[in-house]
C-alpha cells in the first residue's frame, strides 16, 4: 500500500502533491505520481487529506472531501494503474462515502470506527474497510499512553471495532485490522506492534496492515531524521511481512517491493533445498 498524502502537514510528504500555493492537490502531479508507485509494483494507492500525525490540526470534512475527491476521481479511470486499487485515509464517513462514490475501493479508517456512521458506508458500499487502533485522537493521543499488557488490550480494543463493523453488516472478507504503529504508542510500544501481526491475527482473527514507514520509532532507534529513514523503513516492513502482515503501508514502494521480492525468494530458495534435502533422505546443504 503507498502512501498518497495531499496534505500541507503530513510528516514526511506534506505539501509534495500539492499546488504552489498549498490550497488543493496538483492533478498532473498527483497522476504521474500514481502511476510511478503503481509501476513500482504498488497494490494499493492510499489518498489520504488530513494529517494524523501527532498533536496535528484536524481539517473540516469540507476541506478533506475537497482535496481527495479530486484525486480519487483521476486514478480511479487511469487504466495506466495496472489494476491498483485506491483506498482513502480518512476518519470520517461523509469523506469515506464521497471517495467510494468517486472510485476507492477501500476505506482506511485509523480511528478504528470513531464515526459512528462509518460502518454503515462500508456495509452499503461493499468497500473494503481497515480498522486501525488508536486511542483518542491524534491531537492529544501521545498524551496518556497507557497499557499494561499491549498486545491483549490492542487485540481486545481491534475485536470491539470488528464486532461494531459486524453488527453494521460489513462483511469478514471486507475487514483488515491495524495495531496503529504510532498512534497512542511509546517507541518501544510500535516496535514490538511490527512484528506481532501473527499473534493479532490469531488474536483478531483478520488479516494484519503495518504502517511503520518513516515513523519516529525509527528514528529513535536509528536516530535518524525523517528524510533519512528509508533504510530503517525497509527492514520494518520486510520484518513486518516476516511476521505475519499482510499489507505493508509505505512511502517508499520500489525499494520496499525489491527487499520483499529479495526477502521471499530467499526463504523459498531455503524451503526448496530442505525439501530436496529431505526427498533425498540427508540432511540440507
Ligand atoms: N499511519 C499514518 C496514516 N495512515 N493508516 C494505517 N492504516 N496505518 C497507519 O499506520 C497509518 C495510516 C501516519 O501518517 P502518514 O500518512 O504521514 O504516514
Amino acid at each position: 500500500m503507498a502512501i498518497v498524502n495531499v496534505t500541507p502537514d503530513s510528516f514526511y510528504d506534506g505539501g509534495r502533491l500539492l499546488r504552489d500555493d498549498a490550497r488543493a492537490p496538483d492533478l498532473p502531479v498527483v497522476r504521474s505520481r500514481c502511476r510511478a508507485l503503481a509501476r513500482e509494483g504498488a497494490a494499493i494507492l492510499d489518498v489520504g487529506g488530513e494529517s494524523t500525525r501527532p498533536g496535528a490540526r484536524a481539517v473540516s470534512p469540507a476541506e478533506e472531501r475537497a482535496r481527495v475527491v479530486p484525486v480519487i476521481r483521476a486514478p480511479a479511470r487511469d487504466e495506466a494503474l495496472a489494476g491498483a486499487l485506491i483506498s482513502v485515509d480518512t476518519r470520517r464517513a461523509e469523506v469515506a462515502r464521497a471517495a467510494v462514490a468517486a472510485g476507492a475501493a477501500i476505506i482506511n479508517d485509523v480511528s478504528g470506527l470513531a464515526d459512528p456512521e462509518m460502518a454503515r458506508v462500508a456495509a452499503e458500499t461493499g468497500a473494503g474497510l481497515v480498522l486501525g487502533h488508536m486511542r483518542g485522537v491524534p491531537e492529544t493521543m501521545q498524551t496518556s499512553i497507557g497499557f499494561t499488557d499491549l498486545l491483549r488490550e490492542v487485540a481486545e480494543e481491534l475485536r470491539a471495532s470488528v464486532a461494531r463493523a459486524r453488527a453494521a453488516g460489513v462483511a469478514p472478507e471486507q475487514l483488515v485490522i491495524d495495531p496503529g504503529v504510532g498512534f497512542g504508542k511509546t517507541a518501544e510500544q510500535s516496535a514490538a506492534l511490527v512484528v506481532a501481526s501473527r499473534t493479532l491475527r490469531e488474536l483478531v482473527g483478520y488479516p494484519v496492515l503495518i504502517g511503520a514507514s518513516r515513523k519516529s520509532f525509527l528514528g529513535a532507534i536509528t536516530r535518524r531524521a525523517v528524510d533519512d529513514r528509508m533504510s530503517a523503513s525497509v527492514a520494518a516492513a520486510v520484518l513486518a511481512v516476516r511476521h505475519g502482515a499482510s499489507v505493508v503501508r509505505v512511502h517508499d514502494v520500489v525499494e520496499t517491493v525489491d527487499a520483499l521480492r529479495v526477502a521471499a525468494a530467499l526463504e523459498r530458495a531455503y524451503d526448496e533445498r530442505v525439501a530436496s534435502a529431505s526427498r533425498a533422505g540427508g540432511a540440507p546443504r
